[in-house]
């Protein structure tokens, strides 16, 4: 299927986007049109771990560049979205953000199923914090399988000289699991960029893997399933002569 800006479709969910489109002429005298599209994904995150370990600091700082010292806790769940342009690539983030409360633990598949990518929070300066990231760890694998990008983030670095969860163990962890681990703090302004970018990275390699996968016909799953989008962004030709067309 080829889409309105002349770029090939490569799968159910995918969105092409035009970025420009102009009127010139070749070498042989003939008008064309260039059209430009991009690669645009969508991809769903969410953020879980115990209560007052930092998730809304972390995706206010993240979003609005905001910061507040009161803990304000979350009911439910709240969403924010961003926009990114990595190397040529659209990124569109949605980001949930949950409840840490334990009252709240049973929406959590609400919030978590076809997300593409999952951080999970844990202050460094509360032992049991870390505790919950595992037993978050053991539910979204179970789950989701291997396919969700994990991140492990120990958040307020800025309270260092008192930690109680060890760089070392905490990064072991990690390696353990498949996530990567990742150290913030929301107050200071520190990691949080690097942790989206790397987490947006991996997604979009994971797509990638997963389209080309489709494509040689060995996976339904994925992309489609959870909604990631790609298009072809090489710069479409198209002549605009009617029976001069080369087609
Ligand atoms: N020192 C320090 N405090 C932080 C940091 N991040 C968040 N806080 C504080 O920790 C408290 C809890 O932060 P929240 O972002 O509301 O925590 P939460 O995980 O969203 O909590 P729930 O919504 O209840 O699950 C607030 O008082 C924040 O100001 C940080 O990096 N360093
Ligand atoms: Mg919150």
């Amino acid at each position: 299927m080829v889409g309105a800006a002349g770029c090939l479709l490569l799968s159910a969910c995918v969105r092409d986007v035009l970025v420009s489109e102009g009127i010139c002429e070749d070498r042989t005298g003939m008008v064309v049109t260039i059209a430009t599209c991009v690669t645009l994904f969508s991809f769903k995150v969410v953020l879980l771990g115990e209560g007052c370990v930092g998730k809304t600091s972390l995706v206010l700082r993240y979003c609005e560049n905001k910061f507040n010292d009161k803990h304000i806790t979350t009911l439910q769940a709240s969403f924010l979205t961003k926009k990114l342009n990595i190397g040529g690539k659209r990124v569109n983030l949605a980001i949930w953000d949950t409840a840490g409360q334990e009252r709240f633990h049973a929406l959590g598949p609400i919030y978590y199923r076809d997300s593409n990518g999952a951080i999970l929070v844990y202050d460094i300066t509360d032992e049991d914090s870390f505790q919950k990231v595992k037993n978050w760890v053991k539910e979204l694998r179970k789950m989701l399988g291997n396919e969700i990008c994990l991140c492990i983030v120990g958040n307020k670095i800025d309270l260092e000289k008192e930690r109680h969860v060890s760089v070392q163990e905490a990064e072991t962890y990690a390696e353990s699991v498949g996530a990567k681990h990742y150290h913030t703090s929301a107050k200071q302004n520190k990691g949080i960029e690097e942790l989206f970018l790397d987490l947006c990275k991996r997604m979009i390699e994971t797509a990638q893997v997963d389209e080309r996968a489709r494509g040689n016909g060995s996976s339904q799953s994925g992309i489609a399933r959870r909604g990631v989008q790609i298009i072809d962004d090489e710069p479409q030709v198209q002549s605009s002569g009617g029976c001069c067309s080369s087609g």
